[in-house]
């Protein structure tokens, strides 16, 4: 059985929820792979929302019990992109990590020259101010820890290494990266890889990492590939070394959430679960998420919409455990 339970009534956010925001997001086409924080008690989502004109926004949407969400009627402003070398194309599927006090946001930047990973803060009305420009050219899904090792901010990232067949460079590869500034970024090692022939022979870190007793819980998404087909996207978790987060402790040997309900299966990307935001409800005073926290997972659905699922810290550790 999975871990995680979806909420009751389908989607929690779908185009039809979205303000018009003229010119570009008018009626616009979907909303997916957010982000999510918990700011002052209240549930922020980073929205990535696209129009018929394919551009890309992000859209701030709130919510007081973490379920029913009001966005709000203006795109988040993002300062600073000129520091992006090349043309950007699309700044997308944010992570919102707090560190250490401080709210901070990856982002991925699709640009003439390849896909670049972008550092920013989070700036009090949740609009955002680039610190820095990952110089490696190709890598997505980053996400930072919520707390500095040895005076270093560490990453997850993933390298697109992997050409797909008729489709873009991905990667089968997560790994860690440290920096002193959050902007000069240093290789640490490899984390986990893809599963050849299994739900997860593409791999990306999903939401950020939380600080378990049992080490940091990380759910990611696997794909599933199939040529000429179309690929499926799923989640699974793992538990990574607090001392060494690039010593893979264990890790769900199937996947834990798929796409089933029509609104994963059907959309503008078909059979895709994708998940990139999480909270907790609680952490104790080490800053440990303990078992019984209750964990929110959302996720972009279909590349549509966007689904919550519920699961616990002890739910999911021992779905990481299980054979
Ligand atoms: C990945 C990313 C995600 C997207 C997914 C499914 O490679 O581009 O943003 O949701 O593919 O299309």
């Amino acid at each position: 059985m999975s871990a995680f339970i979806r909420q009751d009534g389908g989607p929690i956010l779908t185009r039809n929820d979205l303000p018009d925001i003229p010119p570009a997001f008018v009626d616009a086409t979907s909303v997916f792979n957010p982000a999510a924080a918990v700011v002052g008690g209240r549930t922020l989502l980073m929205l990535r929302i696209q129009s018929r004109g394919r551009e890309t926004g992000l859209l701030r949407a709130w919510s007081d019990d973490g379920i029913v969400f009001a966005p709000e009627n203006e795109l988040v402003a993002v300062r600073g992109l000129e520091k992006i070398p090349g043309t950007l194309l699309h700044l997308y599927d944010p992570r919102l990590t707090w560190v250490e006090g401080r709210l901070l946001c990856v982002l991925a930047a699709d640009t003439d020259a390849g896909c670049r990973l972008v550092t920013t803060t989070v700036d009090v009305h949740g609009d955002l101010d680039v610190i820095g420009v990952c110089d490696q050219p190709d890598v997505r899904n980053g996400v930072l820890f919520p707390e500095r090792f040895r005076g270093h901010y560490l990453r997850l990232d993933r390298p697109n290494a992997v050409p797909l067949a008729g489709g873009p460079t991905t990667g089968d590869t997560i790994m860690l990266s440290k920096s002193e500034d959050l902007v000069a970024w240093h290789s640490v090692g490899p984390v986990f890889s893809g599963r050849p022939s299994a739900w997860d022979e593409l791999i990306g870190a999903g939401p950020p990492p939380i600080k378990t007793y049992a080490g940091w819980l990380l759910v990611y998404h696997g794909v599933a590939t199939h040529f000429a087909g179309c690929n499926i996207y799923q989640a699974g978790a793992a538990l990574l070394d607090l001392v060494d987060p690039t010593r893979l402790i264990a890790r769900t040997r199937r996947n834990i959430l798929e796409p089933r309900e029509s609104w994963e299966l059907v959309g503008q990307v078909p059979n895709v679960v994708f998940p990139s935001g999480m909270t907790a409800d609680r952490h104790d005073a080490d800053g440990f998420v303990p078992d019984d926290a209750i964990l929110r997972l959302y996720y972009g659905a279909a590349d549509t919409c966007i689904g919550l699922a519920t699961t616990t810290v002890g739910d999911l550790v021992r779905a990481c455990q299980d054979d």
